[in-house]
Parts: structure tokens; C-alpha cells; sequence
């Protein structure tokens, strides 16, 4: 195992779970260290994964290092190196010429890391060969199998999710007989470039739905619409669905993944990935003018002004608190000199008591739809604040309660 960040780390134990030998390699010793001694490299929630991790530790088919050299002898190779936006991959580059280097003959070589369509054949097999002498599919075989994990259910999607196994059938067969092990999913066996496809395809396909949802919530504050009710009414159409319109596009997948998808595309041509994805990342933007109109309407100035954010994770439920629009929200109000209180019940840095951080507070600002914010009544929410302000990023609260609670209300999608 190549990579012990979360989809490396999960594979790795949930191989080794399975009654697998696994040595897991990270250039990071930190990383490194960590799995040897049966601890969590990543400091996220995550009791199933931690608890595996533990037996596979103690069980001794899990062990990790620093040095490929300590992977000479492996019949498979998997390698779940980040690939972030630019096609460029370096970590991946790198990684595929030093395991050219230590690679047992007659070896299977899987990338899990989600690439940019045409990189299989066009960098990771010359890569690969130019640093082993060999050629694939004859002294060794090359598949790739994109990670379907999800932060805060990581062994929980490993094993649950569908995969898709692309390469040649010598290696596809080897990859079924493999994952069959781990995954109860469905195993769809096809070519390199499908796999890669099909992965990045999800992900722009999901972006660009969000994208849209929230142009249309941008369209209804504008007009004076409620994005609710125009959404009910599309829907009665059998076949529409119209997705969530929010404070923005946040994790590790759903950002990066649509450019991988762009990058395959004919530049020449016009292409949904640029627009999809501005749409998505001014969000965050337009949740601080809410804000900053509420508090107009308050007769409270933004400069001096105290904010609450609830919600710092990237969705409902999950610890994942990087890349996240709440993120961008924060240092946008920072920068205009607000005094932000930030509280999330998942992630460790922000847990603490609400009652706290709304007590005196101008406003309160929801972020993510956590269960314990959904709960909240408007007078819940009225009762602690100085200036009685409420912004709903994420469709949580009815306008017309929040105002017969006192509140100043705007919503991402509710015009008034
Ligand atoms: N979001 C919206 N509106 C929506 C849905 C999501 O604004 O209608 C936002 C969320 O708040 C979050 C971001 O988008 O900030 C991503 O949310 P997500 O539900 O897409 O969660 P991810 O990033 O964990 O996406 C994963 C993906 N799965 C994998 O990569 C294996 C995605 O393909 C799945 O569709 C998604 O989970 C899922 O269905 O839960």
C-alpha cells in the first residue's frame, strides 16, 4: 500500500482484516509510524476504522514504513497517493518511478487515486515500465480501481460501495479475485479509461447538479421566490431533481474532480466544469453579503459586529472540517473585521457550547445542517443573540417562523 492518507489507510487495514499480509508505505513518517503502532494517522472520528485498525495491529498482518524497499516482495501494489487538481501529479509521478524501481516481476499494480482520464495509459504505464524494464501486461499487471470512500464512513463505503475495476482482463480478473475480499459491493470489470471516466464523471455530474441548484436559489432571492417552493414545483415533473442549493461545494472529492474530468475534454470546446464550479465556490461569498444586508437591517455594521457560525465540517454528520466553504465564510468576515465565534458538534476543534458562542452574539449563521442545529427552534435561536440576526445557508429554517420569532432572516434561496 502506497499512501496512508484516509483512502490508503482504509484499504490497507481493511485488507488486512481479511487475512492479507499489508505493509503500507507514506513518505510521511508521521503517517508512517501511526499505523505501525495500530493509531489513526488523521486525527477525524472514525470508531469503526479505528477499531479495525487496532485488530489488524495486533493481529500482525499490518505493519508500515517509510521505505519502498520494504514492498520488494509484494504480489500487489496499491497506490492511493493524492492527485489534486492540476493533471500534473507529481506525488503520483514519483511514486510510480520509484515502485518501477523495487517491483517483483509478475506483480499487480492498482492506482486507486482518481486520475484524469487518458493517465493510466499516458503516465502511470510508461512511468512504471521506464523504471522497471518491464512491460505491462507481460512481466507485470497495471489496473485501476478510484476510491469510493467517504469521510466519517470510510471501511463503512470501502466495503459497501460498487467499484469498477478498469484494465486488461488478465488484470481485472486479478482485481475482482482481490477486492472480492473487502468489498460486498458489485466489481464491474472494464478498460482504463472507463474506470477513469466513470469516476471522475460522478463527481463533475454531482458538482454541476449542485451548481445549478444553487443558481436557481440565486435566481429566487432575486425575484422574490422561495427556492423550496419552485423546487416542489419542478419536481412534480417525474424525472426532475433538483439538488441543494448552500453555502457551497466543500470535501475532498467533489472540488477536485470535476477539473480531473475538464482536463480530459477538448479545450476547444465549451465545457460546464469552469462555470459549475465558480457558481459553487462564490457561494461561500454570497452568504457573507446575507450577512452583512441582515446586519444592515439590524442597524448593525459588519466591521465590530459579533457572528456565530454553526457548522465548520463540509456536510452534515462528518468531521471533515478541511476545504470547507465554512472555512471561507470565516476569513471573509475575519478579513471585514467581524468577531467570529465558530462552533461545530463533529469536529473536535469547534466543539463546545452553542449557548456559549450564541450568547451575545449579533448573529447567528447556519452553515451545516448538523441534526443538533436542525433541532433548534427560531426562538431557540432568538433568545441568546444581541441583534436578533439569523442567516440560513443550508434551507433549514422556515422565513416566515424565524421573523414571528423576531429574527432578521435571510436564506441562501429565499427571496422575499
Ligand atoms: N452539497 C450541496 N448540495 C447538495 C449536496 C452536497 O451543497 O445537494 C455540498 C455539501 O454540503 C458538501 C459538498 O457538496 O460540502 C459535497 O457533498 P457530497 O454529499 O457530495 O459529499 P462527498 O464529497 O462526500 O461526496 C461523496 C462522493 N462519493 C465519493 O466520492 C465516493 C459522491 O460521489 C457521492 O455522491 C456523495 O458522497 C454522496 O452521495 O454522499
Amino acid at each position: 500500500m502506497l499512501g496512508l492518507g484516509h483512502v490508503g489507510t482504509t484499504v490497507a487495514v481493511a485488507f488486512a482484516c481479511a487475512g492479507l499480509r499489508v505493509h503500507g508505505v507514506d513518505h510521511d513518517a508521521s503517517r508512517a509510524l501511526a499505523v505501525a503502532a495500530g493509531r489513526l494517522p488523521f486525527d477525524d472520528e472514525e470508531p469503526e476504522l479505528t477499531r479495525a485498525l487496532a485488530d489488524a495491529h495486533a493481529s500482525g498482518r499490518l505493519t508500515a514504513s517509510t521505505s519502498l524497499d520494504d514492498v520488494r516482495d509484494a504480489g500487489v501494489v496499491l497506490v492511493c497517493v493524492e492527485t489534486p487538481t492540476a493533471p500534473a501529479f507529481e506525488a503520483l509521478r514519483a511514486c510510480c518511478t520509484q515502485l518501477g524501481a523495487v517491483l517483483r516481476r509478475g506483480a499487480l499494480v492498482i492506482v486507486e487515486a482518481t486520475v484524469a482520464p487518458g493517465t493510466m495509459g499516458a503516465v502511470v504505464r510508461p512511468l512504471i515500465e521506464a523504471a522497471s524494464g518491464y512491460t505491462e501486461g507481460v512481466d507485470f499487471l497495471l489496473g485501476h480501481c478510484a476510491e469510493r470512500v467517504m469521510p466519517g464512513r470510510l471501511l463503512a463505503n470501502l466495503r459497501r460501495m460498487p467499484r469498477v475495476c478498469g484494465g486488461s482482463p488478465a488484470a481485472t480478473r486479478r482485481m475482482v479475485a482481490l477486492y472480492r475480499a473487502v468489498v460486498e459491493g458489485e466489481l464491474d470489470e472494464t478498460d482504463w479509461v472507463t474506470a477513469e471516466l466513470t469516476k471522475t464523471a460522478e463527481n463533475t455530474h454531482r458538482d454541476v447538479a449542485i451548481a445549478f441548484a444553487n443558481q436557481l436559489a440565486l435566481a429566487c432571492e432575486r425575484a422574490g421566490a422561495d427556492f423550496l417552493a419552485v423546487r416542489a414545483l419542478v419536481e412534480k415533473i417525474g424525472d426532475r431533481r433538483v439538488l441543494e442549493a448552500g453555502a457551497g461545494v466543500g470535501g475532498q472529492c467533489m472540488p477536485k474532480d470535476p477539473w480531473l474530468f475538464h482536463a480530459a475534454c477538448d479545450p476547444s470546446t465549451p465545457s460546464l466544469v469552469p462555470a459549475a464550479r465558480a457558481i459553487n465556490e462564490a457561494m461561500p461569498d454570497h452568504v457573507v453579503a446575507l450577512v452583512e444586508e441582515a446586519l444592515g437591517e439590524a442597524k448593525v455594521a459588519l466591521d465590530g459586529a459579533r457572528v456565530a457560525l454553526l457548522g465548520m465540517s463540509y456536510k452534515p454528520g462528518s468531521a471533515e472540517a478541511r476545504r470547507t466553504p465554512s472555512l471561507v465564510v470565516r476569513d471573509r468576515l475575519l478579513s471585514r473585521g467581524v468577531e467570529v465565534r465558530a462552533h461545530d458538534p463533529c469536529v473536535a476543534a469547534f466543539r463546545g457550547d452553542l449557548a456559549t458562542v450564541l450568547e451575545g452574539a449579533d448573529a447567528a449563521v447556519l452553515l451545516v445542517a448538523h441534526d443538533a442545529y436542525v433541532r433548534l427552534s427560531p426562538a431557540d435561536l432568538a433568545r441568546p443573540l444581541r441583534s436578533k440576526v439569523l442567516v440560513d445557508a443550508r434551507l433549514v429554517f422556515d422565513p416566515a417562523g424565524a421573523r414571528a420569532a423576531g429574527l432578521v432572516f435571510r436564506g441562501v434561496g429565499r427571496g422575499r
